[in-house]
């Protein structure tokens, strides 16, 4: 993520993947801060053994964009809710990439950040079969805790 203050956004997606068993490496990484730290991160993640990166940013999110740029692996980027522009900002900062480097956008926030570990999870899911189940699992009890019908709350 691009600073710490994406942290409480991101931390959904790290919850999502601890709870289906999947190691990460939580890490921040700001594209205009610590232009040389993106950099080093990006250009030997695969080197290092990281299968797909997840970049939450916000407002001029630069991070999702450059960190595809130097690495092949697949790129989720995640755009934080900004103050100013409520993430509007950020979601069209990370979406609109030309032509030749993809980078995937989920939705703006928490639901992009748990959805963004979800996908990244269905992608390492097609080369383990273990994970495949866990992943399976988490969706067939995600569909048991829908209630067929609307409850009133008593008072
Ligand atoms: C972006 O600037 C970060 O991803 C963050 O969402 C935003 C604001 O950062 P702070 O000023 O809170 O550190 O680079």
């Amino acid at each position: 993520m691009g600073s710490q203050s994406d942290w409480p956004t991101m931390k959904h997606a790290a919850d999502t993947l601890e709870t289906l068993g999947v190691s990460f490496d939580a890490r921040i990484v700001s594209a205009h801060r610590t232009p040389g730290r993106l950099y080093d991160f990006a250009s030997s993640a695969r080197e290092e053994g990281f299968k797909v990166v997840i970049a939450g940013a916000g407002g001029a999110a630069h991070l999702p964009g450059m960190t595809a740029a130097m690495t092949p692996l697949p790129v989720f980027g995640v755009p934080i809710e900004s103050r100013a522009l409520s993430g509007q900002d950020s979601l069209l900062s990370i979406v609109q990439m030309p032509a030749g480097i993809p980078v995937g956008t989920l939705a703006i926030g928490k639901a992009g950040a748990v959805n963004a570990a979800l996908l990244a999870v269905s992608v390492l899911a097609l080369f383990d079969e273990k994970l495949a189940r866990r992943l399976d699992h988490w969706r067939e009890r995600q569909s048991g805790a829908v209630a067929e019908r609307p409850s009133t709350p008593e008072g």
